[in-house]
């Protein structure tokens, strides 16, 4: 398959003005008619027209209602000489939806019609410029069986509906922004909406409307809730209102990724859409919130304005993140909720991303070129793209962001651009900020991939106290870059404290005043050093607060420095990251070492501290007394990866914590339950996260000391729970531990649920992951494969069994007996031929072989390698695989 460049981009020869499309929908052949008005881009020399098409069948082509000869190229339909410079182009093809197992396009769900076009399933619609620099206004008419379909929805408003022969109906949409193809939808399906009317800032009345099967209506009420906070914030924060009369969200149960922000018409997994407090935990209740509000926000950032080519992805992603990060933020409230959030965030962006940044598929915010796009919605240009947007942010202020966004709508509303435009609308409008100073080399951060190492080290003499902040910008390992690479701008946020825990004041050497606790230094060179007047001699630096910038930091800190910060920090990140510091000391040790760990009194000390402390949130306890996963720890290892060697010191870890901080879980168990009703909200969420924690360590102290009480106790809460983030934590609590009442409780809990698809695949999920033993896992999901209710064909079902074990526990995934990526080869190339996009996400599990050590490392690249000699995989696949090789 082609490589394609970002710097071959050309504008289009061709416009579409206007788009009229009508379906006959029918699940073994859907008629798709397109009319499509196509003036030339006189600016650009004549060319034929192209049009993007695959796996369409088509009937006929008309230019101005007359035949026209064309041919088919590289999978394009082209009309080599068209007569004039505009004309309206009809075209009738039909297409298959029942056979589109990959779900991109127009596919059957549940017995309706849904679709995906981002990026490039509209081509699999209808012929037509694929592109989202094509945009054009759309006019849609659906008709279908009224009573197997009696909901026919498409995007912006209904213009008119009605019935037809045969027990037929037919309705009319029109959106009067002109858009993408790639903001195409339709549904045709027999749904019920949970209806709302809320009233603008503004004072626009508009129709708020979530669609669900039938049965679902009463998990709709917190997406619902989500919709209208997401609609109040954006015109608060941002001054941004709804733009249309009509905003509707749809469940589907098939669905590739989380959701989709269609205009007007968003389609959702059903996962980030209906809950109830018996199915849902707490954390689908926010997970739902943050991408309800992902969605929505995308109407401005990426609807009305959107991405000149697919290079500019992060344009809109990584500015969306940024704000449905700041949704979230604002809706969680209190400052260490806030903090909180902002924790789970940074865990992440360096679980995920940091590591695709260090292996074969590390590429620039800004990708420079590829082979699949869907590849490309990755973790880089999502997160470290709202890292980049964040950056810009610290760097201009709060109220200077939100000036410059105003500017870029200003500027671009109902343009395609790129990130270049957003980031010069910011610049220019805070003259005086050092982003605008130093743009240029700012937006390095959107064309050099890979993590830089920030290195800070701090002197104190006389009174004055010596920052030294050293950046590494070099290629990570393995990455070649055609230009060479240059410092990037960061902005590093510094606070001191004394040994007791007092702030102290940061005077810059060159600042007329004082910052009363903390100072933004803006590191851009290779080196810089900062000097600190009226400084006590002995502080501790909390250095990257708020983690705020995307940047390994080597902050030189000894233990004891570490324990101050965990104790002191009024940054709820660095003090959270000293824990975790501490704790990641410890583990490296252990696993470099001869494999035994035994925690040293002063970090069990600190977190029993924590636990204790009755000013601490629990929902920050509980993040603090959580370790470093296994996956984090390997990526900080600078030996060869044993997985079994990591996560047998991981184990040991939990052991401790669990046996010598006993009395403190048990404490914390008691200071949590909750007597009042549920509600998902961040007080009581909290409270029982910390509850969970402490009965799962309660229920692994148990088994170590064969008492059967708590065991007991968890398998009592299990049964009575009534919620599920109370019930799962209690089932997690006993297949984490392998208690012998885990079994009887996976099988109650299957029969509660079986009828609740998103339950179904948390139980997978948790088998799935659950902490290896003797292989017992591995086998087990091996078995579930078996499983009636198990599918290949169900993205969210493949997602519960197979990523959850390649991606989610690598104790069972990587066996030093290979059969681990045996496994993995079979179940990529099975998937492959199903659903690449699915398949390609699950090709990653392998991404970091390189560093694994043997028997590891040679067992991985021979699967890899086993799949790669296959000869028909889709381009997503071949891509990974032959990255992961190169
Ligand atoms: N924009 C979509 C993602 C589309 C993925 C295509 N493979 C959802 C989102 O980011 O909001
Ligand atoms: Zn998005």
């Amino acid at each position: 398959p082609a490589l394609v460049r970002r710097e071959d981009y050309t504008a289009p020869a061709w416009w579409v003005r206007s788009v009229d499309l009508t379906f006959d929908l029918d699940p073994a052949k859907t008629i798709v008619a397109s009319k499509l008005a196509i003036e030339r881009n006189t600016e650009r020399p004549a060319e034929p027209l192209r049009l993007d098409g695959e796996g369409l069948n088509l009937l006929r082509v008309l230019v101005d209602g007359q035949s026209v000869s064309f041919r088919h190229e590289d999978g394009q339909l082209v009309i080599d000489a068209p007569a004039a410079d505009a004309f309206v182009l009809e075209i009738r093809n039909t297409v298959c939806p029942e056979k589109n197992t990959e779900l991109s396009g127009l596919y059957t769900s549940g017995g309706g019609f849904f679709t995906q076009c981002e990026a490039q399933g509209f081509r699999r619609i209808t012929y037509f410029f694929d592109r989202p620099d094509v945009m054009a206004i759309y006019t849609v008419t659906l008709r279908a069986d009224k009573a197997k379909y009696p909901v026919l929805l498409s995007n912006g408003n209904l213009a008119e509906q009605g019935s037809l022969d045969n027990g037929r109906h037919f309705a009319r949409w029109n959106d009067p922004f002109p858009k993408p193809c790639y903001l195409f939808a339709l549904v045709a399906a027999d749904l019920v909406a949970r209806e709302q009317r809320v009233t603008s800032r503004a004072g626009k009345d508009h129709l708020l409307q979530v669609f669900v099967r039938r049965g679902d209506l009463d998990k709709t009420e917190h997406a619902m809730n989500s919709l209208v906070a997401s609609l109040v914030w954006d015109e608060a924060r941002f001054k941004l209102p709804l733009d249309l009369e009509r905003f509707m969200i749809v469940a589907v149960e098939d669905f590739n990724m989380g959701a989709m922000e269609n205009k007007g018409l968003n389609l959702f997994n059903t996962k980030y859409v209906l809950a109830s407090p018996a199915t849902a935990t707490d954390t689908d209740y926010s997970l739902i919130e943050s991408v309800v509000g992902h969605e929505y926000f995308h109407n401005w950032t990426g609807n009305r304005i959107t991405c000149r080519d697919w290079f500019q992805l992060s344009l809109k992603e990584g500015l969306t993140v940024f704000r449905d990060q700041e949704f979230s933020q604002d809706m969680a409230g209190s400052p260490s909720a806030r903090g909180v959030k902002r924790i789970d965030d940074v865990r992440t962006l360096r679980q995920i991303q940091f590591p695709e940044d260090a292996g074969p598929m590390s590429h620039p915010v800004r990708p420079d070129s590829y082979v699949a796009i869907d590849n490309f919605y990755t973790a880089t240009v999502y997160e470290k793209g709202s890292e980049v947007v964040r950056m810009m942010q610290t760097l201009v202020g709060r109220g200077g962001f939100e000036r410059g966004i105003t500017e870029y709508f200003r500027r671009h509303d109902g343009q395609a651009v790129t990130c270049d435009a957003f980031a010069q609308s910011i610049a220019d409008v805070n003259p005086a900020s050092p982003l605008n100073a130093q743009l240029e080399a700012f937006k390095r951060w959107y064309s050099q991939s890979g993590t830089p190492k920030v290195t800070a080290r701090g002197t104190a003499a006389d009174g004055t106290w010596t920052l030294t902040l050293a950046q590494d910008f070099g290629a990570p390992q393995g990455v070649t870059s055609p230009v060479e690479r240059q410092p990037f701008v960061i902005p590093v946020r510094v606070a001191l404290f004394t040994r007791d825990g007092r702030p102290v004041p940061l005077k810059l050497e060159g600042d007329a005043e004082a910052a009363p606790s903390e100072r933004v230094l803006v590191l851009s060179q290779a080196e810089a050093t900062y000097r600190f007047l009226d400084v006590p001699a002995d502080v501790v630096p909390s250095v990257l607060r708020d983690f705020s910038a995307p940047v390994l930091l080597d902050d030189g800190l000894t233990d004891a420095d570490r324990l101050v910060l965990l104790a002191h920090d009024t940054d709820p990140v660095n003090r959270w990251e000293a824990g975790q510091r501490l704790a990641l000391s410890q583990l490296v040790a252990a696993i470099t070492g001869d494999g035994t760990l035994a925690l040293n009194d002063a970090y069990v000390d600190a977190m029993r501290a924590v636990l204790r402390d009755p000013s601490l949130d629990p929902a920050f306890k509980e993040l603090v007394l959580t370790p470093p996963s296994e996956a984090y720890v390997s990526e900080q290892l600078t030996v060869p990866v044993d997985p079994q060697r990591v996560h047998a010191v991981c184990q040991q870890m939990q052991d401790q914590l669990a046996a010598r901080l006993h009395d403190d879980w048990l404490a914390a168990w008691d200071a949590n339950q909750i007597s009042e009703g549920y509600s998902p909200d961040g007080a009581q969420s909290a409270r029982r996260a910390l509850a969970n924690l402490a009965l799962a360590m309660l229920v692994r102290d148990a088994a170590r000391s064969g008492d059967s009480v708590w065991p007991g106790k968890a398998y009592q809460r299990f049964k009575d729970a009534g919620n599920m983030t109370d019930r799962l934590g209690a089932l997690g609590a006993l297949v984490g531990a392998h208690s012998e009442l885990a079994t009887p409780a996976l099988a109650r809990f299957h029969e509660l649920f079986q009828n609740e698809a998103l339950v179904v695949d948390k139980w997978f999920g948790l088998q799935a992951r659950a902490s290896e033993k003797d292989g017992r896992v591995f086998a087990k999901v091996k078995a579930l494969l078996q499983h009636p209710d198990f599918s290949m064909h169900n993205p969210n079902r493949v997602r519960s069994l197979l990523l959850a074990l390649c991606n989610g526990n690598p104790a069972a995934f990587h066996r030093p007996d290979a059969k681990g990526y045996v496994f993995w080869a079979e179940k990529v190339v099975e998937l492959d031929a199903i659903n690449p996009q699915v398949a390609s996400r699950l090709a990653r599990a392998l991404d970091r072989w390189r560093n694994l050590a043997e028997p590891y490392r040679g067992a991985a690249r021979e699967a890899i390698a086993r799949v790669a000699a296959k000869t028909d995989l889709s381009p997503d696949v071949r891509e990974v695989v032959d990255r992961a090789l190169k």
